[in-house]
């Protein structure tokens, strides 16, 4: 979505970098490799979602779709991981993090959405076979509440809308989104085979979106395996410092 006018005024008042983000969300994961490989400071505000932080009118009242992450820069408010991440690297045109070549960045443009518009089909996944997801049910109360407030992005109240109902994702659903997936990492290994990053010859904002679909499904046991040409392309990435800085320093518990 990009930039919005958020009816939070507050927000528009702040100087320089903020970021409301949450330590294991992949989204926010993006951004804050972006902003580390940028060498950018900025000021952290956390929503823990498990809380249900991100539902609360004030959140809405800056992120409408009632998500992280939000970035706010000197009071412009961007939202959307794949648009801030854009937004930053046009914003400050150092340490660029895309390739030079026009038909390079066409194809980086192809990665970073791809990564982005399967963000539900990765949920649908994780929800299904995270061990803890039972927990993450919502009370009847916060649907309805969630329901009046969701308006913007109806495809995220509809996959909330089958998460919390009795029945949750049916065996059909929760395949779609598998081979979805699993698509999306055979055409990655195809085109690591011989290339070193996903588009162009240099880091750039596809792999930015995609490692941190990695790190989430490799909590649930995402066969990685069968892949064997990602697994060079994620540890040259774990060697970068915006991953450490990035991912690991706000997921204490992947460190040890
Ligand atoms: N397309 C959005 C998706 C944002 C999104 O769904 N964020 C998740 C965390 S990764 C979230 O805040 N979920 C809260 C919820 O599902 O209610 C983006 O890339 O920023």
């Amino acid at each position: 979505m990009g930039i919005i006018k958020p009816t939070n005024k507050l927000v528009e008042s702040f100087k320089n970098l903020h970021l409301y983000h949450t330590g294991f969300s992949n989204c926010a994961m993006r951004v804050r490799i972006a902003l580390e490989e940028k060498g950018l400071s900025w000021t952290s505000h956390l929503i823990n979602l498990s809380k249900g932080e991100n539902l609360t009118k004030e959140y809405i009242s800056i992120n409408p779709n009632a998500v992280v992450p939000t970035l706010i820069d000197n009071g412009i408010v961007i939202i959307d991981s794949a648009d801030i991440i854009d937004y930053l690297d046009k914003k400050f045109s150092f340490n660029p993090l895309r390739p030079r070549a026009e038909k390079d960045e066409e194809l980086m443009y192809e990665w970073m959405y791809l990564a982005r518009d399967n963000h539900l089909s990765i949920k649908t996944y994780m929800y299904s076979n995270m061990t803890s997801s039972q927990n993450m049910k919502r009370s009847v109360e916060t649907m309805d509440e969630y329901r009046k407030n969701q308006t913007f992005d109806t495809a995220l109240l509809a996959f909330h809308e089958r998460f919390n109902s009795n029945e949750g994702f049916t065996k059909n659903e929760l395949n779609k989104a598998t081979t979805i997936i699993n698509n999306c990492f055979s055409r990655m290994d195809m085109r690591l085979q011989d290339h070193d990053w996903l588009a162009g010859d240099n880091f750039s904002l596809a792999d930015i979106a995609w490692i941190p679909q990695l790190v989430i499904l490799k909590v649930v046991n995402y066969p990685f395996e069968n892949y064997p040409h990602l697994e060079k392309w994620k540890n040259a990435i774990m060697q970068r410092p915006s991953f450490k800085q990035g991912v690991l320093d706000w997921l204490p518990e992947m460190k040890k």
